[in-house]
């Protein structure tokens, strides 16, 4: 009996410790933390040629308090074609808008010489408050090929696209694209391409 009490206690402890030691790392990451951070495009439009099509990127934080986004896309001008004009003099491509508003700080840059990364968008608030989630760029492409939008256009490895948190912390997301026949959207390092790998899409 002696002993079972001792066990007993012994689990009580290890349970308090475990609890303690959740309660320290949810200052680190939010008790509400339920998923990895994701970004989603929506490239799954069929396309015809010279026909403008819609790409959004959806945002979804996960219960993380994501303060700043970085991603880069690749194109492949084979098949699409990104027009930078910025006929209205806003600053902004005429071929991208921001469903849900320009983030405090918002850096769009579009160089067709990167060829593994043409199109480079930061999104941050450095005033700690989170990011909206939801459809949070949307880029118009003209495509030149039949065929769907995800066929020439992906998430660049460089750089990785990457999420940070409030605290300035990398947190761990995921980055898919709807539509192809390959799908990154397994976990990796922020800034990290050797942990991509493909899947083939269901
Ligand atoms: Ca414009
Ligand atoms: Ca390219
Ligand atoms: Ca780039």
């Amino acid at each position: 009996m002696k002993q079972q009490s001792t066990l007993t206690s012994v689990c009580q402890g290890l349970v308090a410790l475990i609890l303690t030691v959740g309660l320290i790392g949810g200052f680190a990451e939010p008790a509400t933390a339920q998923s990895p951070p994701a970004l989603i495009l929506d490239a799954s439009m069929p396309t015809q040629p010279s026909v403008p099509v819609a790409a959004p990127m959806g945002f979804a934080n996960g219960g993380h308090t994501i303060t700043a986004i970085a991603f880069s896309l690749d194109l492949d001008p084979s098949g699409l074609a990104f027009d930078p004009t910025d006929s209205d003099m806003d600053g902004l491509p005429d071929s991208v808008s921001l469903p849900e508003g320009e983030p405090p700080v918002f850096v769009f840059d579009y160089d067709p010489a990167d060829t593994d990364g043409e199109i480079d968008v930061l999104m941050a608030d450095l005033s700690g408050t989170p990011l909206p989630e939801g459809v949070i760029i949307e880029f118009e492409l003209t495509p030149s090929q039949n065929g769907v939008v995800a066929a020439w256009i992906d998430f660049s490895g460089d750089p990785a696209p990457s999420f940070s948190n409030d605290m300035g912390e990398d947190v761990e997301g995921t980055a898919s694209v709807l539509g192809g026949e390959l799908i990154f959207a397994d976990g990796f390092e922020s800034g990290d391409t050797s942990a991509w790998s493909a899947t083939t899409a269901p």
